[in-house]
């Protein structure tokens, strides 16, 4: 896959570098480039933001260092016949969740554009739509100061989802939102620790009795803190004491 990211803080995205996502880059699997927004302006300051139209507080981003950046993306595709899909963090988008990171783990050649102050000129955005299939992202209901961090976010999300980022690809089925519920919760050595014992059915030897426990143990909570995701849960993968409450 092929990520490319314009920010004027280009440091900010440092941490790609490290870890999982890190190692796919030197594994050849992600190809991730991170392109500084001033390096295409044309005038003296460099600047790439102005008062807005209608007044109001803060700045918005001009929009012609964004139509060169942008540019410069489109034409270093992979695929020049199929359209890149750019994501524009922002906390007016759709919600990033765990389909979407599934969904855009399928795209060849993604973009995301990070806006800071008030966020960038619309008609950016709409110029865009000829290059790119455009999707504008929010990572919940609350205001960062720009998209890097939802790119952090993002970018990691996505890219342990590709094929050989993540060593034992068991561990993306059973965790958080891969099957509509929370994940159980997880014990280590020693089985005592400080008065605290772990469950013994998980030290049973009774593989289908483990199984059911922790569907069990991920029903319970995600009844206590994410009642919202059992809406429209199909209850059939339950244990018959969980299905009755549903
Ligand atoms: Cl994706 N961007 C910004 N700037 N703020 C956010 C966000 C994204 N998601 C939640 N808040």
């Amino acid at each position: 896959m092929r990520i490319d990211v314009v920010s004027i803080f280009p440091e900010y995205l440092a941490p790609l570098e490290l870890s999982l996502i890190g190692k796919a880059r030197q594994d050849g699997i992600l190809d991730l480039h991170v392109h500084d927004l001033r390096s295409f302006t044309t005038d003296k300051h460099r600047s790439v933001d102005d008062t807005p139209y209608g007044g109001g507080a803060g700045m918005v981003m001009k929009p012609e260092p964004w139509a060169q950046a942008l540019a410069a993306v489109a034409d270093g595709r992979p695929d020049p016949d199929r359209k890149p899909v750019l994501i524009v963090p922002s906390p007016a988008g759709e919600r990033f969740t765990q389909a979407l990171a599934y969904e855009l783990a399928e795209e060849q050649h993604l973009a995301f554009a990070c806006g800071r102050y008030e966020g960038i000129d619309e008609r950016v955005i709409e110029w865009a739509q000829e290059h790119f299939t455009v999707r504008p992202v929010s990572l919940g209901d609350y205001v960062l100061n720009g998209g890097e961090v939802a790119v952090l976010a993002m970018v990691e999300a996505i890219g342990r989802l590709l094929p050989g980022v993540v060593g034992n690809p068991e561990s993306l089925v059973e965790e958080s939102h891969s099957d509509g519920l929370l994940e159980y919760p997880v014990y280590t050595k020693p089985s005592v620790w400080r008065d605290r014992e772990v469950p013994p059915v998980l030290l049973s030897g009774n593989h289908g009795r483990i199984a059911q426990w922790r569907r069990h143990e991920q029903y319970r909570r995600t009844a206590e803190r994410r009642p919202d995701l059992l809406e429209g849960f199909d209850a059939g993968s339950l244990p018959r004491a969980d299905r009755t409450e549903l």
